[in-house]
């Protein structure tokens, strides 16, 4: 395998959040897409290891916000890089709450948008959850924020526990 052809596939960079009965979790994923229109559907997949995949399980629900391209580093790297069972990440950065109470990144936003998951599929490390949307809202007019231009432009890394993480990239 050419670990350099997945250079070739482009993502943008998201905060996918939830929140069960005491617990809120998020975390960054570049896998949160569109994956059909009737019903409006999205999915992404997240590490079984992230407190944000079980919190997701027991709520059943999940935000997601898309990150303008100005996001600071350190905002990516409270949500990208620490685990929601030590850290309290909203208190970090301006939120707001989706109709069902789950909190979402509201700064350096370009949309919102809230859905139930109606799918789980295991993917062995991960899990892949769809959803049905229930909300979606653009916040600001802003350029969102690729994969590439976080790692060409602001020179960031990728965890490894990311579904894209490449080990010798
Ligand atoms: N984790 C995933 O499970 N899926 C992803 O698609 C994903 N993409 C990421 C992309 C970037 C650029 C970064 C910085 C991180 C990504 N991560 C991804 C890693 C999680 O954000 C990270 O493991 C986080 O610390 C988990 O937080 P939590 O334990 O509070 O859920």
């Amino acid at each position: 395998i050419d670990q350099t052809a997945f250079f070739s596939l482009s993502y943008g960079l998201y905060v996918i959040s939830s929140k069960d009965a005491g617990r809120a979790a998020g975390c960054v994923a570049n896998t949160f897409q569109q994956v059909t229109s009737s019903p409006m559907q999205v999915s992404v997949a997240l590490n079984k290891g992230n407190a944000t995949t079980g919190v997701i399980r027991s709520a059943g629900r999940f935000s997601a916000t898309c990150l303008a391209q100005d996001v600071p580093m350190e905002l990516i790297g409270t949500f990208g890089f620490h685990c929601s069972d030590d850290l309290d990440k909203f208190a970090a950065c301006e939120h707001a709450f989706d109709a069902a109470g789950l909190p979402y990144v509201a700064e350096h936003a370009c949309a919102h948008y809230s859905a139930r998951v109606v799918q789980e599929v295991d993917l062995g490390t991960h899990v892949l959850f769809v959803g049905e949307v229930e909300e979606a809202e653009k916040l600001a007019s802003c350029e969102p924020m690729t994969y590439a231009y976080y790692h060409q432009v602001k020179g960031g890394k990728t965890p490894p526990k990311a579904s894209s993480f490449l080990p010798d990239a």
